[in-house]
């Protein structure tokens, strides 16, 4: 007679499965809880402290952990040695194990959950016998995932469980196990980067295509989730989101969770096309678009307040790839769903991003860093021309540098208040940059009297400066730390333009 032993937390299919094993002449084992489910279902399992001949223990911290059911496991039936010390010892093999863990990610995830009752949930008994059961592939059966419950019985109804299904089986066991244990490292050892650094991920959804139609893709999330992130949010309407649509979601939560007044943020291939704030939404948007009304087509767009219906009907008459608010009303959600390929989508603004650490690939490996979430305020702004800045200036400079840092390196944005007028991105030396943003913004406005030009990083020449006093900039914002800052701020008092260092520099690459 083959045995089975069961032990599982998750009790999701476990009666028809037991029930299944027991008509195809197994003799079925069990831990308490998964023994008690059974026997309210009819079926008598063995309980295991008669297998083991000790009781459970340790608050059931000590169930299987025992000889006689890892050698049961682990026991090589091609081996005679194996078989003989089982008969020696009085040890019936076990051929099949159906385990699935303590619930440690469930618990984890509660509000109030205190650290004994996360170290209470880690599981010990349940991945040693996986791992046992999982070794001996070739002779035992390890299954740990309740999808899989259908396909071993008809496997086994039809003697068809080969080689390689217990292989498959077996790979899925470490799989599963080395991710337990990969979250529970993770739990324990948050704040230790890079040094320990454990890093989590579970398949979000497999995608049709990457960054191109040939590319392979899925998109995996964070094993301990975020809230404010592109797998948080609620998709309300459109096609699943692709590999291009999430990386430039991801780009424009970022950016919109920098501004608290109504602001909106439109992107395109993860740079900002133009940023719009203003009394409501609607004015917000309609500078956001103002901004830039070529580059908007196909575009990310987000913004920080709920969608209304006069702004939905303008976001209406364009095409739109992706549109995530905290909120829609009816109406607005009506207008927008016309359109059959929007995405549309709802998460909760914050400006609140917690710290955490990023991962980028490279080939061989990755290199990982914390997010940047430093901000220049007012207080932050170092006036070092001659020229002093107006009060308006400071505070669209304010709102300059938190563009320009979302910007693609060399990143120069030009602003007036509340809007982006001209953006500059990802160009190999930074005079290209200054030069397109000036070029676009002068696309929006002819007169930059009252712009802002801002710099991700400092400007190595004075040749920047010039080139914006020469168009007419006044105000000028940049890190500062050249060795030749100055030069740049010579040709500032020069020009009888106003220059700030902000600090802090922005690359993004
Ligand atoms: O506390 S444990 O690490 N010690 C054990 O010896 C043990 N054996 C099985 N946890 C153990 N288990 C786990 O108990 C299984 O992995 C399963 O998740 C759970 C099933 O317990 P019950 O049948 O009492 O509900």
């Amino acid at each position: 007679m083959k045995r089975a032993l069961l032990s599982v937390s998750d009790k999701t299919g476990l009666v028809a499965f037991a029930k299944g094993l027991v008509a195809l002449g197994y003799e079925l084992v069990s831990t308490g809880g998964t023994l008690k489910t059974l026997a309210d279902a009819g079926l008598a399992p063995i309980p295991i402290d008669e297998v083991t001949g000790f009781p459970e223990m340790l608050d059931g911290r000590v169930k299987t952990l025992h000889p006689r059911v890892h050698a049961g496991l682990l026991a090589r039936r091609d081996l005679a040695a194996h078989m003989d010390k089982l008969v020696e010892f009085d040890i019936t093999p076990i051929d099949l194990v159906v385990v699935n863990l303590y619930p440690f990610k469930a618990t984890i995830q509660k509000p109030d959950v205190t650290e004994a009752q996360a170290i209470e949930n880690i599981d010990i008994g349940g991945p040693s016998m996986l791992r046992s059961a999982a070794k001996n592939f070739a002779s035992v059966l390890a299954v740990t995932d309740p999808i899989d419950y259908d396909t071993v019985l008809d496997k086994l109804q039809t003697q068809t469980a080969d080689l390689a299904f217990h292989k498959y089986l077996a790979k899925k066991v470490f799989q599963h196990t080395a991710a337990y244990d990969a979250l529970i490292a993770a739990y324990l050892t948050d704040e230790q980067f890079p040094e320990q650094l454990t890093p989590t991920f579970e398949l979000f959804e497999p995608m049709r295509y990457g960054e191109n139609p040939f590319q392979k893709a899925a998109a995996y999330r964070s094993a301990i989730p975020e809230a404010y992130s592109i797998f948080s949010s609620k998709i309300l309407h459109g096609k699943q989101l692709s590999y291009n649509n999430i990386r430039d979601a991801d780009a424009v939560l970022r950016m919109i969770a920098e501004f608290e007044a109504p602001t909106v943020v439109t992107v395109k291939h993860m740079n900002p096309a133009g940023i719009g704030q203003g009394e409501t939404i609607e004015a917000a948007w309609d500078r956001a678009f103002a901004a830039d009304p070529v580059s908007i087509f196909g575009g990310i767009v987000a913004l920080n307040r709920p969608v209304d219906v006069a702004t939905a009907e303008k976001m209406h008459d364009i095409f739109l790839e992706v549109i995530i608010a905290p909120e829609y009303s009816d109406a607005a959600y009506e207008i927008l769903a016309q359109k059959k390929n929007l995405r549309i989508l709802q998460l909760p603004f914050t400006t609140d991003i917690p710290q955490k650490i990023e991962l980028t690939a490279v080939l061989g490996g990755v290199v990982a860093q914390e997010r940047d979430l430093t901000h220049e305020e007012l207080s932050d702004l170092k006036v070092v021309s001659k020229v002093q800045p107006t009060a308006e200036q400071l505070k669209t400079m304010v709102f300059a540098q938190k563009a320009v840092k979302h910007v693609k390196s060399n990143a120069i944005v030009v602003a007036k208040a509340g809007q982006t007028l001209g953006i500059g991105a990802g160009q190999p030396n930074r005079i290209d940059s200054v030069n397109y943003a000036i070029k676009n913004a002068l696309k929006v406005t002819t007169d930059l009297s009252d712009a802002v030009l801002a710099s991700d990083a400092f400007f190595p020449f004075d040749d920047s400066v010039a080139y914006a006093a020469e168009h007419g900039i006044s105000a000028v914002v940049e890190p500062g730390g050249s060795i030749k800052d100055q030069a740049s701020i010579d040709k500032a008092d020069e020009l009888g333009i106003v220059l700030v260092f902000s600090g802090n520099r922005h690359f993004r690459h």
